[in-house]
């Protein structure tokens, strides 16, 4: 250590000298474990310091003890050291490995490796995909009787993670925590997540829509004409995206003069049109003096430093940038008022994209430089301030919160301009418990068969990981999709919980007619069912946002207990009602029982070329509403309710419906309607609860009764029981 790094030891030292003490009650020495909730254990390796992980970024509450572990407890974690590394290993038997975030490969995780670093992976080639865009220390394992865990490393220091022999997660930090929670089945682990890493928050209707993007769409007049188009062509859609040329020379929080020379107007156009509008923001700011996001940002002393106390350099888009520091409360503020213009154009959300952050090049001579790989982001002794809530520590700390940093302070901004709205942020970086403040998509796939196919595992992957909102590029992002390739993937796209449709600059048109007449109306089919089944959707979302359920499953979690369906990963489940089946998938394992193939818009999946089936449950009732090109005309006053009894002659299902933005559902302004289905001799009683304060009128009920081959069709009024006649 030369005076100069010493030196800033020592003063980082002072800085964090406040916190420390804050923490010692958190300090121990020796192994500890005890119990922190029911069934949930937190254990403490030797030498552990809350100085090097406190407060968690992952925990939304500090864990408090609250009982001793019991003899039973089944899961134990063995620390060590070594080399410098240190390492939490946890032997987990012969139980099906999940989670671990965003990764590409198979569904099933056992004998994979991952590198918790947050990387700009274009189509996932760097280091064969072991290390993408968002980092989740956490694995989901079932056990072949169905009881599940969850392994949480507390811990945002890069790490490998390594699903051989059981989990091992290996650190280039200070021993850190494991949490474990042990339940009797996945569904309890993942609501345990929730409780412990935070939820999502309901998000507005539309974000529940059919989304067009495009790198980019410019100027303003070709933004017009694409949603125009989708108006003209009848197909559904809620948003159109703008990338970056929207800016000025590729300047965040700046519009071009001469490509949108008018966002007001643009914007406003957009919403005329029943559209709502969501625009980019990068992390990387120009150096430029006379920029006012420079100046601003360098007057109050915003950019992370590097190991020389000099404000960081690296190259982005605009040129030579430099990069707001979000472990300061100051900066974040700082951050956030730069929103309040900006949204008020008109802006309806927010894309946080380049947040891992991503640079051009190279800035280290760190190990996966030197054996040939990239690391493009800063240097990972870079300085990072900290403030009240976070120690001031190095880049190699707070890389993989970096994004998760950005989007918290995005989602204060956004609030802050539009207090009554309910934001929207996409990021393509994260952390466990960053779906508190934005939802993601999984950056830049290519438009094959292969990242087709991967999709499905990904986003389920991410699903078990704490993050129900999220789905690929639809049609691939990198080359040009063929025709037959873009309709399939929107075939599936579709019911993904995020459904955008994005491509590179420079590829052909891949706007759904792009590709001719028959993928046109294939396109318009898949999106026509998503929008029928908004409702059933937006009370999975409620679901998710109020007790942490993810929205897309594996098909498994249909019956936790048969192991054929463990590494089913073409098809995949939608809530616990309905399975959805690709049509390229040939044998996929589904669960036993009745499951029925259902028609959502009218159109027969066995007779389409692309329409994948969709299998209504045993037992369920899923709420259509009638179709509409957009949220704006969202209506629940004609329901559509699909019917599959169960082999007791049961069926159940429900709607949940608010003002679609705003937050008066939190106080009571909503209505979980419950639906009631009965079989009496040759009747069905199809029976209708009302609960909530949300005034909201269905005048109508028609129902669709799946049952021994037939489709048995009865209405009625919103009160009445209805029969249908066997
Ligand atoms: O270096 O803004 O993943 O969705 O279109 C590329 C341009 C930067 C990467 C994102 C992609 C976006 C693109 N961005």
């Amino acid at each position: 250590m030369n005076t100069s790094t010493l030196k800033t030891a020592v003063r980082q030292a002072m800085l964090v000298l406040p916190l420390t003490l804050l923490f010692t009650s958190c300090m121990e020495t020796k192994n500890q474990s005890y119990l922190i909730g029911d069934n949930i254990a937190i254990f403490y390796p030797e030498g552990f310091s809350g100085e090097d992980h406190l407060p968690s970024l992952a925990l939304i509450d500090e864990p408090q003890k609250v009982d001793q572990l019991g003899y039973g407890w089944k899961l134990k974690v063995e620390f060590s050291v070594l080399d410098g590394k240190s390492i939490a290993h946890i032997n987990t038997g012969d139980a099906s490995l999940y989670g671990t975030g965003e990764v590409t490969g198979n569904l099933l995780r056992n004998n994979t490796e991952i590198s918790l670093w947050n990387t700009d992976n274009f189509t996932y080639k760097l280091d064969d995909g072991k290390r993408l865009y968002q980092s989740h220390p956490w694995v989901l394992g079932v056990r072949k009787d169905g009881s599940a865990f969850g392994v949480l490393a507390d811990n945002t220091w890069r790490q490998n993670l390594y699903l051989k022999d059981g989990i091992t997660f290996t650190a280039d930090s200070k021993p850190f925590r494991v949490i474990i929670i042990e339940k009797e089945n996945t569904t309890e682990v993942l609501k345990e997540l929730a409780q412990l890493t935070g939820k999502m928050e309901m998000p507005p209707l539309w974000s529940l829509g059919y989304q067009q993007c495009r790198w980019s769409y410019f100027p303003d007049t070709r933004v017009a004409e694409v949603a125009d188009t989708f108006r003209i062509k009848n197909i559904p859609c809620d948003v159109i995206w703008m990338d970056i040329h929207y800016m000025d020379g590729n300047r965040v929080f700046t519009f071009s003069e001469k490509d949108f020379p008018n966002p007001e107007k643009t914007n406003a156009y957009l919403h005329q049109k029943d559209f709502k509008s969501i625009w980019m923001i990068d992390p990387g700011v120009k150096k430029e003096k006379g920029y006012h996001v420079y100046d601003s940002g360098t007057k109050n002393k915003v950019w992370v430093q590097t190991a020389d106390d000099e404000d960081f350099v690296g190259r982005v888009w605009p040129g030579d940038c430099v990069f707001p520091d979000f472990t300061n409360e100051e900066v974040n503020q700082w951050w956030a008022n730069l929103y309040k213009p900006f949204m008020a154009t008109g802006i309806d959300g927010v894309w946080n994209d380049m947040n891992e952050p991503a640079v051009f090049e190279n800035t280290e001579e760190n190990e996966a430089v030197m054996n040939g790989l990239t690391d493009m982001t800063m240097p990972s002794d870079n300085k990072h301030r900290g403030g009240e809530l976070l120690p001031a520590s190095s880049h190699l700390r707070y890389h993989n919160v970096y994004g998760y940093l950005m989007v918290k302070a995005s989602r204060e901004g956004i609030l802050k301009a539009n207090p009554e709205k309910r934001p929207f942020v996409l990021t393509r970086s994260n952390y466990i418990g960053g779906q508190r403040y934005a939802a993601t998509w999984t950056g830049d796939n290519a438009s094959t068969w292969a990242h087709l196919k991967m999709s499905i595992p990904m986003s389920i992957n991410l699903s078990l990981s704490g993050q129900p909102f999220n789905g690929p590029d639809i049609g691939g992002f990198e080359g040009n999709a063929t025709p037959n390739l873009f309709a399939h993937w929107m075939a599936i796209g579709a019911f993904f919980p995020f459904s955008r449709a994005h491509s590179i600059n420079g590829s052909k048109p891949h706007e759904p007619w792009a590709f001719g007449k028959k993928v046109e109306e294939s396109c318009r089919t898949s999106i026509n069912r998503r929008y029928r089944l908004l409702p059933y959707y937006y009370t999975l979302f409620q679901e998710a946002s109020a007790i942490g359920t993810p929205v897309m499953r594996p098909v498994f979690m249909a019956d936790d207990k048969d192991l054929s369906l463990r590494k089913e990963q073409e098809a995949f489940m939608i809530g616990s009602d309905l399975i959805i089946v690709p049509k390229w998938s040939k044998n996929p394992h589904l669960p036993k029982g009745d499951w029925k193939i259902v028609s959502i818009d009218g159109e027969n999946s066995a007779d389409d070329k692309y329409q994948a089936d969709v299998l209504l449950r045993p037992g369920a009732i899923v709420p259509l509403c009638n179709l509409a090109q957009s949220t704006v005309d969202y209506s629940t006053d004609e329901i559509t309710l699909l019917v599959n009894l169960d082999e007791s002659g049961k069926a159940k299902g429900k709607l949940y419906t608010d003002a679609g933005e705003g937050f008066a559902y939190k106080n009571k302004e909503y209505t979980m309607v419950h639906y009631k289905a009965i079989a009496n001799g040759n009747k069905v009683n199809i029976s209708t609860k009302f609960e909530g304060n949300y005034f909201n009128t269905q005048s109508k009920i028609n129902v669709k009764l799946y049952y021994k081959g037939e489709v048995i069709e009865a209405t009625g009024g919103y009160t009445d029981t209805i029969t249908v006649n066997l």
